[in-house]
């Protein structure tokens, strides 16, 4: 029996539930069957109906009204309500075998770090019901081609990696909002970054208060260490950019042994 299935991650607005719509429906056209799982209790209704929903086990309204708590505390509320019901995300999953699962997460990031209810939900698919997983952590392109935030980011790209421990593919979102080819040649230096050269190139070792340049290097250098430095680059309605994507997740869950992988920096059309 193999269960296969792909989380998608990242702040909210990075354009998961869009990334998943196009998933299922690039799917459906090369003959695949696919489903949605709705993790996020504070979801908008989208093209392609949820299969499992978790605002049928319990709502973010109901919970902020009953239990007198604002968004981010009902949301915690939520989670924690799931982990103590998972049996009945086990009946949900039931017989959805050689099936691919798509689990469409909220962007919260005290669900990894202050309470860790995503990694313990993980660790349920993982080991409990033997799903084969690949965490797709989405950041949007036109914030992360700021050096800046780009190190921000890939940070709280690596906490999601280190604390939900699953096979990971970091995706650069809304590729199609990078315009001009001075910032798509940009755009290129940060899909497959030197941390170190970013640092220099950007202006990084010139921080404004010296006391950080420091911080700014050892940051630099615990990106670098860890070698989750490449990015996938994601346009929500190119097939293509699906495609590719998909390629890599099928190579990690093993769905499809010995497929080639494509070359992601080809979709990047930049005039020399
Ligand atoms: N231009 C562009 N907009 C996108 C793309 N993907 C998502 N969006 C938009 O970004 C907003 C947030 O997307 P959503 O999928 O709801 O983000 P989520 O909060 O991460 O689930 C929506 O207005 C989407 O239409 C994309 O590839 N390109
Ligand atoms: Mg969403």
């Amino acid at each position: 029996m193999s269960r296969v299935g792909v989380m998608v991650l990242g702040p909210a607005g990075a354009g998961k539930s869009t990334f998943c719509n196009s998933i299922i429906s690039h799917m459906q056209t090369v003959g695949r069957r696919a489903h949605i799982v709705n993790l996020d209790p504070a979801a908008e209704a989208t093209k392609y109906e949820f299969t499992i929903d978790i605002r049928d086990l319990i709502s973010l309204d109901d919970v902020m009204e009953e239990m007198d708590l604002g968004p981010n505390g009902a949301l915690i509320y939520c989670f924690e309500y799931l982990l103590n019901n998972l049996d009945w995300l086990d009946e949900e999953i039931g017989d959805f075998n050689d099936e691919y699962l798509i689990f469409d997460c909220p962007g919260q990031i005290e669900l990894y770090t202050h309470i860790p209810v995503l990694p313990n939900i993980v660790r349920h698919l993982t080991q409990q019901l033997n799903f084969n997983l690949c965490a797709t952590y989405l950041l949007e392109a036109p914030f992360v081609i700021d050096s800046s935030k780009f190190f921000s980011g890939a940070l709280s790209a690596m906490s999601a990696m280190i604390l939900l421990e699953l096979p990971h593919i970091n995706v650069l979102s809304k590729l199609d909002l990078i315009k001009g080819d001075i910032n798509k040649k940009k755009l290129k230096r940060f899909l497959n970054p030197d941390a170190m050269l970013l640092m220099e190139t950007e202006g990084m070792n010139q921080a404004s208060n010296p006391k950080f340049l420091k911080l700014n290097q050892c940051i630099a250098n615990l990106v670098d260490d860890f070698g989750m430095v490449q990015f996938l680059p994601l346009e929500s309605n190119n097939p293509d950019s699906i495609a590719t994507i998909l390629s890599y997740v099928d190579d990690i869950t093993q769905w499809a042994e010995g497929q080639e992988q494509k070359e992601p920096n080809d979709q990047i059309d930049i005039e020399e």
